[in-house]
């Protein structure tokens, strides 16, 4: 029997500096990958083919110059049956109208899309029209039974999670997906060995028990791979070409506490690199003045640890239901200083209650405390979350396309929300500065020493400053060299 194809396509993935592996960016078509070729009813039925469209430059384009026909050709030429996106923010604009323009060549073609993007599948199929098959949350099972139905010439009724069009009308199945047991999935990374290169990274669950209000993930069920599937991934990646890894859930110092054993293991295995091989990793902020931070992060060679704090105002993290946070923002005063230099700190800006002024104080202070190595987040109102469904009642604008930016609240108009967005993202920058710099003690005295240095950044954003601008200005004032970052501005 003559086996059916899927390309499984892989669009840009936002940031230049990301492209190193599909692996890490696409890896939810990674996944799926192995997930499905590992299923014998779906495998004698079915090969699967990753089409890497980023090999076209200008890859992030789309269709908009006229040599990006190789990217149609890329994907027509194989004459796949299923056509496959994995849908972000980043990327969901150009998979829909690569999908149009696909289905011109491949009338026959069934046109799957699924990803973060595809969360309230009515909302979605209106704003992008031009899919046959949506699937919501995990993919794997919906995935599975959508291919199986097809295989079979079987209606697509009754699979959880999934619309699709029939007689040109989307049949909407408001269940939701059934989900695959972790330890189910192959190791997807495995599978694909010669793609592990740059630096990478791991998580060890799905879904989460909070609730922020912000976020895709939240209250949706946890399910974490067992304790050797999460350390034979670990030792297979740490023995990989990878230059790193960073670990989005897994709070090492937790681990150290709970499970001495696998913390030994996994040093012992950054040892046995010679190359400088380091894992960064998320933390509690409780931990930031944990006695054992310092060991922990020498024994992991970590370069960093993250920190989501979002915001330093009580009534904010109320706002967005992360309540439960409130009590350790004391410890970014009391973390000692050695420390604060090693944490990224993770913001969020606008956020619901929030004003521009308080937000700058909080600014001002993190940067004299020598926190000055953020990742300040412009707040993006996701279809799916509880923000998104309160965004009238809390009187939030943002931008009806992607990537849905938040640019004004109630007490945040949009051009202060602009000037200090600009500033926002100068600060991101300074972070990718710090990042390969051999002695980051300038950057804190820097900030030390300056207490006004907001304010006449702020000054220069008024006289039509950009981000690049006010971190060039940081450049050549800090290192006397001007801004060089290693990916495109
Ligand atoms: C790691 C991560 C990052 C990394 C790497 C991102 C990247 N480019 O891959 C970094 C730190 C760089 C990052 C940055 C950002 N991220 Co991010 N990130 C994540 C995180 C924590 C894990 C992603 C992951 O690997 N998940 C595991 C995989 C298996 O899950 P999945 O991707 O959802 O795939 C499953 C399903 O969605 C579905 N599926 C996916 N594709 C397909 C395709 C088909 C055909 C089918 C059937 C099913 C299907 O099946 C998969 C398996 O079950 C997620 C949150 C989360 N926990 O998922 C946020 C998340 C993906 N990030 C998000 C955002 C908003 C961002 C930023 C824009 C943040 C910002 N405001 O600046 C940036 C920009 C990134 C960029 N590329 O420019 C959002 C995306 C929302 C959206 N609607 O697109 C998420 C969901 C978090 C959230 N806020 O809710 N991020
Ligand atoms: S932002 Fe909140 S809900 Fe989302 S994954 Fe993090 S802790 Fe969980």
């Amino acid at each position: 029997m003559k086996k059916r194809k899927v390309a499984l396509v892989v669009l840009h993935t936002g940031r230049p500096a990301d492209l190193a592996s599909p692996l890490f960016h696409a890896n939810a078509l990674f996944l799926l990958k192995s997930y499905l070729e590992s299923r014998p009813e779906i495998s004698a039925r079915y090969e699967f083919e990753i089409v890497d469209l980023r090999r076209h430059v200008p890859y992030n384009l789309g269709l908009a110059v006229e040599q990006n026909i190789d990217v149609v050709q890329d994907v027509v030429a194989r004459r796949p049956d299923v056509v496959a996106f994995s849908l972000y923010l980043w990327n969901v604009e150009a998979g829909q109208a690569l999908a149009r323009v696909f289905r011109e060549f491949l009338p026959r073609a069934v046109f799957v899309a699924g990803g973060p993007e595809v969360s309230d599948r009515r909302e979605f199929a209106r704003r992008f029209p031009g899919f046959d098959v949506l699937v919501e949350g995990d993919g794997e099972i919906p995935l599975r039974r959508v291919l199986q139905a097809l295989a079979r010439g079987r209606s697509l009724r009754g699979i959880g999670g999934v619309s699709f069009v029939e007689r040109g009308r989307f049949v909407h199945d408001p269940a939701g997906a059934e989900l695959a047991a972790p330890d189910e999935i192959p190791d997807f990374h495995a599978a694909n060995r010669p793609l592990l290169d740059g630096r990478g990274f791991y998580l060890t669950t799905r879904g989460c028990p909070y609730d922020c209000a912000m976020c895709l993930w939240a209250r949706q069920p946890m399910r974490r791979k067992s304790r050797d599937r999460i350390l034979s991934e670990l030792e297979a990646l740490t023995a990989s070409p990878l230059r790193g890894l960073t670990l989005f859930d897994y709070d090492l110092l937790e681990v150290h506490t709970r499970d001495r054993d696998f913390f030994d293991r996994l040093t012992r295995m950054v040892r046995a690199r010679r190359d400088g091989f380091g894992i960064n990793f998320f933390i509690n902020p409780r931990y930031l003045t944990d006695p054992r931070l310092p060991a922990v992060m020498a024994a992991l060679r970590s370069h960093h640890v993250l920190v989501g704090v979002q915001s330093t105002s009580p009534a904010c993290l109320e706002a967005i239901g992360r309540g439960w946070s409130i009590p350790w923002l004391g410890v970014l005063e009391q973390a000692p200083p050695q420390v604060r230099e090693r944490v990224f700190l993770e913001l969020i800006f606008p956020l619901p209650g929030q004003t521009g002024p308080e937000f700058l104080d909080s600014l001002r202070r993190l940067l004299a405390l020598g926190y000055y190595r953020l990742q300040i987040f412009q707040l993006c109102l996701l279809r799916g979350t509880r923000l998104y469904r309160n965004r009238r009642r809390l009187g939030l604008v943002h931008l009806e396309r992607p990537p849905y930016a938040c640019i004004a609240t109630p007490s945040i108009s949009a051009d202060e929300g602009l000037r200090i967005g600009v500033l926002c993202q100068a600060l991101n920058l300074l972070r990718d500065l710090v990042d390969p710099a051999p002695d980051r003690r300038p950057f804190a005295d820097y900030f030390r020493r300056r207490p006004k240095v907001v304010d006449r950044l702020l000054a220069q954003v008024d006289r039509g400053a950009g981000s690049w601008d006010l971190a060039d200005h940081l450049s050549r004032e800090i290192t006397g060299r001007p801004l060089e970052l290693d990916h495109a501005r």
